[in-house]
């Protein structure tokens, strides 16, 4: 291990820098492997320093060969360490320079300033501009950035207005003090698709998608989701653009999804670029929702940052929030909702329950790298999700007006953001402070009591003491619910109970008969509901709740309980389940989209946990044995309704990626999926020869290949295809994903070997390796190949890449929960890759964290 004991910071070691940056010049001189950096640092004394003035400066900087330095024009030799440099400095006010070089094109960390297919282009959050120049390089340092860039290109790119732009030089200057995460340059050979929006206060936004010659037929629906993210932003919160110029850049070799830089983004091209052909509709929603997360960053994060990273989420939550309330105006929020809670149950429920589980506002890192999970990103969201719940829809959007008011140009905390509610509300929040600072899902188990007309509900919370959080206590709950009629009318409409006790009972008094009760309607609260309902009781729900979230819930509890059931003990699906479902995927007055919904199944991770939940050891064969089985029954017991179903939400119209076209296709599809089962393949042979878009061709695909006749399509799409980057990332992932468990491994293998595998692409190690983790069966596999597959991998990733490995390392994160003989496969790799010499930091702390 490069570093035997790698430091921890916490957040209790908060302390302000001690200087203000007022101004920063930046001067780049490009070149693929000597790029120079000069920079230009006006330092004054920060009065909120709690020190005072300090004789010595600390300046981040890694990777940097120092070519010279001077304070206030004259040379100075500072010392230097791999993490920085420590200098003399004079008492007040004093001008720092420095000259640099560094060597983009050997930069495959893709963290700093790195070359992708040609262009330069710079990741900074959350520490990477260290690797441009030495700078205090933390959030809470802001400034006003002034950007040269000489380099032998046509497009060279900055934040905020040019100044001057020319072939080979360009000037660039953001008014908006910002902190170094937010830098970002970009050059290249590249072409702008451009727009315009007028904000609600007459200003003209000129916009730009940059991309590489190519791609320009792939820009217009980015184009439009980022006008439609502007206009939303405006309307609902009162949030304008403020620059004249907003840029976007599509980068093939990107660790993440996208980069809130301000002024000019920067999205891996998988969340941006978009076309019928190519993209799937699933494909198109993300774009949008990515878009839309990444300008809304603009004020929540950009304009109000973060004072350190302790405090991510109150970027990220919030602005997944935000996005999530864009895109459930955008499309449907019962489709939104659903989606988002299958996504959060399986990754963040996951990671709560493993040794990476963290609070929202974790009080301590290694590398905060590690840090951008789901429990900061969709926890984070669902903590302020409650809060709105709590404080009503006004009081929210006055509490956000006035944190903007407040806080505008600030590096700001959870603390200042729980302080706008509370002097909005009067509310006392300390209590539900806790879910920042408290790791673990609750639980909350529901006992009902029926008496003389008064129906009782009585909640337990609690929360399992985990590393982080050995004493858990009692949280502020809101729990939706709503009373369902034996008639199947709605008794009692929704109605928020506020639980703040470790148990505590709500009464409903004056009903005629006892009601089913529908809780956390709408998903109200990030908790596991141990609500004991018979299948009638659920089937009821299923058949009758007016809460769409509730009874697409009901669905998946029957559909939950009836595969436990079938892996513990080998039964038949259950009939209520299948009789249900059956009302309700050929109930025309419902929402296609939900009705393909409807049809999923738990994931097989879900189903994992759940089991482990409940006290026993999943074995992942069994698992896969069960969907399977379940999945026949559905084909079987839906047969005499699955052509109808495909015929009638055949599109005719132009395509279109909206929710109502992609509701359509998506329950089209999820009929196509059952009827391969019964017909051999033949109706996915031929949607895939008449598909004229990715969503029809690539479902038929993965239909065809489950019936055993996708090989002559395999090839075919590939040669069709194999020109195009993202498609092709399709092509691998696919192959795999439609794995027979005991072939999953070797199929990863064989792609590795395949010429166009291109291992230093994160889209494409990911389309390989994540879909590998993901396929439970096949990489819980008990040969363990998957397993050594995946660190063999990882191994020779991690000098390359630290963070794409250090993130693939989760795959290992649930390891605790299968039997003896999986433990020690998991552990023996975990610890072959743990003792590799020079391991990065990012990837030893996973892993150590992990195996602790
Ligand atoms: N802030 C970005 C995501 C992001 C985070 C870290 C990165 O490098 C370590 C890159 C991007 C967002 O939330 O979209
Ligand atoms: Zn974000």
């Amino acid at each position: 291990m490069s570093d035997a004991a790698p430091e921890t910071i916490y957040l209790s070691d908060y302390t302000a820098f001690p200087w203000t940056a007022k101004s920063v010049d930046l001067h780049f001189t490009l070149d693929p492997h000597a790029t120079r950096v000069r920079s230009c640092i006006r330092f004054e004394p920060n009065p909120a320093s709690p020190n005072g003035p300090e004789s010595e400066m600390f300046l981040h900087g890694e990777k940097l060969k120092l070519i010279h330095a001077k304070i206030d024009g004259a040379p100075v030799t500072p010392t230097l360490t791999n993490e920085g440099l420590t200098i003399a400095v004079p008492s007040g006010s004093f001008t720092w320079e420095a000259e640099v070089e560094i060597d983009p094109a050997n930069n495959t960390a893709l963290e700093g300033l790195y070359m992708s297919g040609g262009m330069y282009c710079t990741q900074c959050e959350a520490e990477g501009f260290r690797k441009i120049t030495y700078y205090p390089d933390r959030p809470d340092v802001m400034s006003v950035f002034s950007v040269t860039i000489d380099g032998p290109h046509p497009v060279l790119l900055s934040n905020g207005n040019p100044v001057v732009t020319s072939d080979n030089h360009a000037q660039w200057h953001d008014p908006w003090p910002k902190p170094a995460y937010l830098f970002a340059l970009v050059a290249g050979d590249l072409i702008a698709h451009s727009g315009q929006f007028t904000t609600r206060s007459g200003r003209d936004v000129t916009l730009n998608l940059y991309v590489r010659p190519g791609d320009e037929g792939k820009c217009a629906f980015g184009m439009q989701a980022l006008k439609d993210s502007m206009k939303w932003d405006e309307d609902v919160y009162g949030r304008e653009y403020d620059l004249d110029l907003f840029n976007i850049v599509a980068v093939d070799d990107f660790n993440m999804g996208a980069m809130e830089n301000k002024g000019l983004n920067i999205f891996n091209s998988s969340a941006v670029l978009a076309s019928q052909e190519t993209s799937t509709d699933l494909n198109f929603e993300r774009i949008e929702a990515i878009i839309a997360h990444e300008y809304f960053h603009n004020w929540t994060g950009n304009r109000i940052t973060c004072r350190d990273w302790f405090q991510l989420c109150l970027k990220e939550g919030l602005t997944v929030f935000r996005d999530s309330q864009f895109t459930a105006d955008m499309r449907s929020e019962p489709v939104k909702r659903i989606g988002d809670v299958i996504d959060l149950r399986g990754r963040q429920f996951a990671e709560d329950q493993g040794p990476l589980a963290h609070p929202v506002r974790p009080e301590s890192f290694q590398e905060i790298n590690n840090f951008y999970t789901a429990t900061i990103y969709e926890k984070g969201a669902e903590v302020i999700r409650m809060l709105k719940t709590l404080v009503g829809d006004q009081a929210y959007r006055e509490a956000l007006d006035l944190y903007f008011e407040r806080h505008d140009g600030d590096a700001a905390t959870i603390e200042d953001w729980l302080q706008v509610f509370e002097d909005t509300t009067g509310r006392d929040l300390s209590q539900f402070k806790r879910w920042y600072s408290q790791a673990g899902t609750p639980r909350v188990a529901v006992n009902e009591a029926w008496a003389d007309g008064t129906l009782t509900l009585t909640f337990t919370q609690t929360l399992a003491p985990s590393a982080t959080t050995a004493d858990p206590q009692p949280q502020v709950i809101p729990l939706a619910v709503g009373l369902i009629g034996k008639d199947g009318r709605e008794v009692a409409s929704t109605q928020v109970l506020e639980m703040t006790q470790a148990s505590q009972s709500f009464a409903f008094e004056g009903l005629t008969e006892a009601p089913v009760a529908s809780i956390l309607r709408g998903f109200s609260a990030p908790v596991v509901l141990d609500h004991p309902l018979s299948d009638a009781q659920r089937a009821h729900l299923l058949a009758h709740d007016t809460d769409p979230f509730n009874r697409w819930e009901a669905g998946r509890n029957l559909a939950q309980a009836s595969l436990l059931d079938m892996i513990r003990t080998g039964v038949k699906p259950n009939a209520a389940y299948l009789a249900g479902l059956k009302t309700v995927v050929t109930d025309a007055t419902l929402d296609p989209a939900y009705r393909a919904l409807m049809m999923g199944l738990p994931s097989h991770s879900d189903l994992a946990t759940a089991l482990h939940d409940a006290g026993d050891i999943p074995d992942p064969e069994a698992i896969h044995t069960a969907v399977e089985t379940m999945r026949t029954a559905q084909a079987t017991d839906l047969a005499e309704h699955l052509e109808e179903l495909y015929a009638a939400h055949q599109v005719s119209e132009a395509y279109q990626p909206d929710a109502a076209q992609s509701g359509a296709r998506a329950l089209a599809n999820a009929a196509l999926s059952l009827l391969s089962r019964n017909d051999g393949g033949a109706l996915a042979q031929q949607q895939y020869a008449s598909a004229d878009n990715m969503t029809q061709q690539l479902s038929a695909l993965g239909a065809a290949i489950r019936a055993g006749v996708g090989a002559p399509m395999l090839e075919q799409f590939q040669q069709q295809w194999r020109d195009d980057r993202l498609v092709m990332d399709k092509w691998f992932a696919l192959q795999v994903v439609q794995a027979k468990p005991e072939d999953a491994a070797a199929t990863a293998k064989a792609l590795t070997e395949h010429a166009d595998f291109n291992w230093k692409n994160p889209n494409r190690f990911r389309a390989v390796f994540g879909s590998l983790a993901m396929h439970h069966a096949g990489f819980h596999h008990g040969s363990g190949d998957g397993y050594r597959l995946l660190a063999d991998w990882l191994i020779k990733l991690d000098p390359v890449n630290p963070q794409t490995t250090a993130r693939m390392c989760s795959a290992f994160q649930t390891w605790k929960r299968y039997d003896p003989a999986r433990q020690s496969l998991i552990l023996e790799q975990v610890n072959q890759i743990l003792t590799k010499p020079d391991l990065s930091r990012d990837t030893t702390e996973m892993l150590t964290r992990i195996a602790e």
